[in-house]
C-alpha cells in the first residue's frame, strides 16, 4: 500500500489527526495494535508515515525520528519558542520572563520574544524593555488588537513548527486568531477586578497556519518550575553571563559572592542589566535549595 507522510497535530481517545500537506487538510488516523506492544507512542508534532485505507481513514505505519522533544507540553520537532508577554494588562514581571528564557535555553531552542499589546504602552516603556533584552534576544513588538506588526510575526512563523509560551492573559490565542482568523481560538475576557486572565487554552494541539507552518498554543503558566539544572550551570542559560565565561578570577565562579567576579563588575558598570542579574540570583538560590533538599532526603 502507498505510504504517505504527515504530521500528527492532535489526539482523540482512539485515534489521531494527521495533516498531510500534499492532500491538504486533516485526516483521521488509527494506530496499529503492535505499537502498544512495542511501546511506541506517537506524540503531537511527530512526522509519521501512514497508509490510506478504503474508508478514507489512515493508518500510522511508522514514526520518523524526532528532531527535538519537549516534555511540557509534550511535543516533538519544535523549531522555536515564541515567548509572548505584555508590559500592561498584565504587566509581566521580568523574573517571569527570565524564567521562560531559562527554560528555552535549557531545551536549547531559539526564542523570539513577542511583546503584545503595544497599543497600551508608549515608546519609552518599550525602550526600557528592549534595553534589557534587545541585545540578546530577538524582540517582535505587536498588537493583535490593533493589528500592528503582524506581518513581521508571520515571517517568523512561516513554514516552521513553533510553540507559544507565556503567562495567561498576555494574548497568545488573540495573536493566533489575528494571524489566522480561521483558527477561531477561544479568547478569555480578563476577569473584572483583577488583571489576571483565566486559563482558556488547556490541551496540546498543533494548529496549521494558512500561510504555512504549525504552532502549539500552550496553556499559560501560573508558576514556572525550573527544570533540573545544576545551579553551577545556570549561567549558561543567560547569554550575557555565558559570553563572559572564563573572565572571572575563579574558573568555577558562580557570580554570587566570589572575589574578582567579572560578571558582578559588569552588573555594577551597568552593562549586564541588574534586573537580569537579580533573576539569576533568585533562580540560582532556588536551584541550590532544591539541591540541598534532595541531598537531605538522600542521606538524611
Ligand atoms: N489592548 C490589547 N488587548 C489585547 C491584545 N491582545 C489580546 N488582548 C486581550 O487580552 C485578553 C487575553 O487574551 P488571550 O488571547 O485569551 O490570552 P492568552 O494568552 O491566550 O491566555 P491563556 O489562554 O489563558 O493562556 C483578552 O481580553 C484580549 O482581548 C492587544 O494587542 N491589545
Ligand atoms: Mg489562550
Ligand atoms: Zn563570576
Amino acid at each position: 500500500m502507498e505510504r504517505r507522510k504527515g504530521v500528527v497535530v492532535r489526539f482523540g481517545s482512539r485515534n489521531m489527526e494527521v495533516v498531510d500537506n500534499e492532500i491538504g487538510g486533516r485526516l483521521v488516523c488509527t494506530m496499529p495494535g503492535r505499537f502498544r506492544m512495542q511501546g511506541i507512542r506517537p506524540i503531537v508534532g511527530d512526522r509519521v508515515e501512514y497508509s490510506l485505507s478504503g474508508n478514507g481513514q489512515g493508518r500510522i505505519e511508522s514514526i520518523l525520528p524526532r528532531e527535538t522533544e519537549l516534555s511540557r507540553p509534550r511535543i516533538s520537532n519544535i523549531e522555536q519558542i515564541l515567548l509572548v508577554l505584555s508590559l500592561k494588562k498584565p504587566a509581566v514581571q521580568n523574573l517571569i520572563t527570565d524564567r521562560f528564557l531559562v527554560l528555552a535555553a535549557y531545551v536549547k531552542l531559539p526564542v523570539i520574544i513577542v511583546v503584545n499589546k503595544i497599543d497600551l504602552i508608549n515608546n519609552a516603556e518599550f525602550e526600557r524593555f528592549s534595553e534589557i533584552y534587545g541585545e540578546y534576544y530577538e524582540i517582535c513588538p505587536v498588537s493583535s488588537k490593533k493589528r500592528i506588526n503582524l506581518d513581521r510575526l508571520q515571517e517568523v512563523l512561516k513554514g516552521k513548527i513553533s510553540v507559544m509560551a507565556g503567562m495567561s492573559g498576555v494574548g497568545k490565542s488573540s495573536i493566533l486568531n489575528s494571524l489566522n482568523p480561521g483558527l477561531k481560538l477561544r479568547v478569555s475576557e480578563i476577569s473584572r477586578g483583577s488583571e489576571r486572565g483565566r486559563h482558556t487554552t488547556s490541551y496540546v494541539e498543533l494548529l496549521q497556519f494558512e500561510f504555512g507552518g504549525f504552532i502549539a498554543d500552550t496553556p499559560g503558566f501560573a508558576n514556572l518550575e525550573l527544570p533540573e539544572i545544576v545551579p553551577e550551570s545556570l549561567g549558561k542559560c543567560f547569554p550575557e553571563i555565558a559570553q563572559e565565561r572564563g573572565m572571572c578570577a575563579f574558573s568555577d565562579c558562580v557570580h554570587v559572592d566570589e572575589p574578582g567576579c567579572y560578571v558582578k563588575e559588569l552588573v555594577e558598570a551597568g552593562s549586564i542589566h541588574s534586573s537580569r542579574y537579580e533573576s539569576y540570583l533568585i533562580m540560582y538560590n532556588e536551584l541550590k535549595e532544591r539541591e540541598l533538599e534532595k541531598g537531605g532526603r538522600k542521606y538524611g
